[in-house]
């Protein structure tokens, strides 16, 4: 691999990760174009830059997604690189490959091909089980037929999750708890998968009922120098979303990180992988792990996927390694050799991760619809990194994801971390705009999650959502819509584009609800997270209270619930088609179905009652 000395990178996104990656280049005395969309023109990371383009309108699809648009700038600006950030393009395997072969200019992270290898599940599946790695019992090739999936929980037992060869983050699983619902589990997980990855190849794995999230961060160059900075745990989640990440995991023992870090090392080698990227596991939980005790070397670990990027949450293992990853991301990338050994890296201390999310997380976390930083007055002190691209008085871009800054706390220990942590949020003052720092408040009072003991279902399953409101009561400093006499009605549903799918949602203030039929014409859709969010996240057709009632005219493709039957949040209850979409009614939150109003092949319409789950 060539060297290069690269005078100037062009960052391809926006936010806080374009600057979070400037400040990586100033560091190394490098120049910085950003790339910026009409709605981004007076956004902090077009102010940071030494030139700035702009890609196009508003829409991500004709802007941050315009792979012309984008190596376009560069060429223009005279870049000698581009750092893709994390969301957007940064694991668009297509898009690498333009930029590869872009003779001036160099693509900042793995290669395309490897991308494309770890971007199929299956393949990912193989390769990991090829260098040892533990993979969840399941196949790694794509299964058909009912039959298949029968044959697979009659050996390994229900649960089983079907999952999409093209899915990832939150999207692309369906879960099959009895033998009488695979054929439907099936078909919806095919459906899902062609509808919303192009791809309706589906796999099967073992379903684990209680898994922390834990994964590993790896930077390899292209001297077959393949390091891990140790693991970050992101088991608190809301529908798939990250909310609070921290480093080291408070669950594993010393042997256990070492299996888990040493099989990541494995698996990112035997993928032949260069540069930053994350390694994610499933680590089984045991429930009735006692306060102050760890998870031994004999807990099951399983390999989930690779996220084959800078992800959001990177900022922790900075903080307990003391190693700037994206200053890596750039030396390997101009073909530099890793400077340290595996044992030259220690995890030193504790770290945490807040999202700062412009949502109201007492309003379902929904996203603040506009507003501007009347007050913007973040923490400092000691051990307080805090990553955004925000000054006071700035306008809240709502065209993209709801995250507009990063609060890294870093401590000796988990306990000063927390103390530190409520310290810091208690300090960030934000008015004009809501966010969830209240939430965050809570968690750092909350026993489980002090303790240690949350799993990836305790947001969606456990938490006692009145909690939430109490905090946000206490410590929010916005007034909500719910604050007001106005009435608002939230929806949230999926629409079909040109064969596209998109997560739609609204928020209709005091006026009587949306004609949703008129809506079709009147609703104007883009990709649903059309931000720079590196995760997913799943959407549920909301259910009011115990009621679960139709958000839209439509007609019963499928039931997948009995009156007596016990339902988790997520799981779905029928499949609802409308607007030539199948959409998912799910449910909201544990219970049992108490009514089933609906049946196959019948007409309802918007607020008809569907189930009635006690
Ligand atoms: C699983 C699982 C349990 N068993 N696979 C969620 C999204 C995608 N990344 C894979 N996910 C899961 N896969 C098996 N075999 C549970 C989840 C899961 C999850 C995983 C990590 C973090 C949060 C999660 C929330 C719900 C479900």
């Amino acid at each position: 691999m060539a060297t290069h000395d690269f005078d100037k990178i062009l960052i391809a996104n926006r936010g806080e990760i374009a600057v979070r990656v400037m400040r990586a280049c100033e560091d190394l005395g490098i120049n910085t174009v950003a790339v910026y969309s009409e709605a981004d023109k007076d956004s902090g990371h077009v102010r940071y830059a030494d030139e700035a383009y702009n890609v196009g309108p508003a829409r991500a699809a004709d802007s941050y997604l315009d792979h012309e648009a984008i190596i376009d700038a560069a060429q223009r600006s005279d870049a000698d690189a581009i750092h893709p950030g994390y969301g957007f393009l940064a694991e668009n395997a297509t898009f690498a490959a333009k930029v590869e072969e872009a003779a001036d200019v160099v693509w900042i992270g793995p290669s395309s091909d490897a991308m494309g290898r770890l971007g199929e599940k299956t393949h990912a599946r193989s390769i990991m089980d090829g260098a040892d790695v533990p993979i969840v019992p399941g196949t790694t090739e794509p299964v058909t037929d009912p039959e298949e999936v029968s044959e697979f929980g009659d050996e390994y037992g229900y649960p089983v999750a079907i999952k999409a060869e093209g899915g990832g983050g939150g999207r692309g699983m369906k879960v099959v708890r009895d033998p009488d619902e695979v054929k439907e589990q099936l078909e919806s997980a095919k459906r899902e998968g062609e509808a919303y990855f192009d791809n309706d190849s589906v796999y099967l794995e073992r379903y684990l009922e209680n898994p922390r999230h834990v994964e590993v961060q790896i930077v390899a160059d292209h001297h077959g120098n393949v390091r891990h900075l140790g693991e970050r745990d992101c088991s608190l989640q809301r529908r798939h979303q990250k909310v609070i990440e921290e480093g080291p995991s408070p669950a594993l023992s010393d042997e256990l990180r070492e299996q888990i870090g040493e099989a990541a090392r494995r698996g990112v080698r035997e993928a032949d992988y260069t540069n930053a990227g994350t390694v994610e596991f499933l680590v089984e939980e045991d429930l009735d792990r006692k306060d102050g005790a760890v998870l031994g070397p004999d807990t099951s670990f399983y390999f989930l996927e690779v996220n084959t990027r800078i992800q959001v949450e990177h900022c922790v293992t900075e903080e307990i390694t003391g190693i700037d990853i994206v200053k890596w991301q750039l030396r390997v990338a101009q073909g530099e050799a890793l400077s340290f050994s595996q044992d030259d890296i220690e995890i030193e201390g504790h770290a945490m991760e807040f999202r700062i999310n412009a949502e109201n997380a007492a309003e379902e976390f929904a996203p603040a619809t506009g507003g501007a930083l009347s007050t913007y007055d973040p923490p400092g002190g000691v051990g307080v990194r805090l990553d955004d691209a925000l000054r006071q008085g700035d306008e809240l871009v709502t065209d993209y994801d709801s995250m507009i800054a990063k609060l890294i706390v870093y401590g000796a220990d988990r306990e000063e971390v927390i103390a530190r942590g409520k310290r810091a949020l208690a300090e960030f003052e934000i008015e004009g705009v809501v966010t969830i720092i209240p939430f965050h408040r809570l968690m750092l009072d909350d026993e489980l999650f002090v303790g240690g003991h949350h799993t990836t279902k305790y947001l969606d399953e456990q938490l006692d959502h009145s909690r939430i409101a109490d905090a946000q009561e206490r410590w929010g400093t916005e007034s909500t819509a719910a604050d007001t006499d106005e009435e608002v009605t939230e929806r949230e549903f999926t629409v079909e584009v040109n064969g596209k799918r998109f997560e739609v949602e609204l928020e209709e203030h005091g006026a009587p609800p949306i004609d949703i039929d008129a809506a079709n014409t009147e609703t104007t859709t883009r990709p649903a997270h059309a931000g720079p969010d590196d995760d997913d996240s799943t959407t549920a057709v909301s259910a009011e209270g115990e009621e679960v009632t139709a958000e839209m005219q439509g007609t019963i493709l499928e039931v997948n619930a009995e009156e007596g039957d016990e339902v988790a949040a997520g799981d779905v209850l029928c499949v609802l088609e409308a607007m030539k979409m199948e959409n998912d009614i799910v449910a909201e939150a544990t219970g049992t179905v108490e009514q089933v109003a609906v049946g196959p092949d019948e007409s309802v319409d918007m607020g008809d009652l569907l189930f009635v789950i006690g």
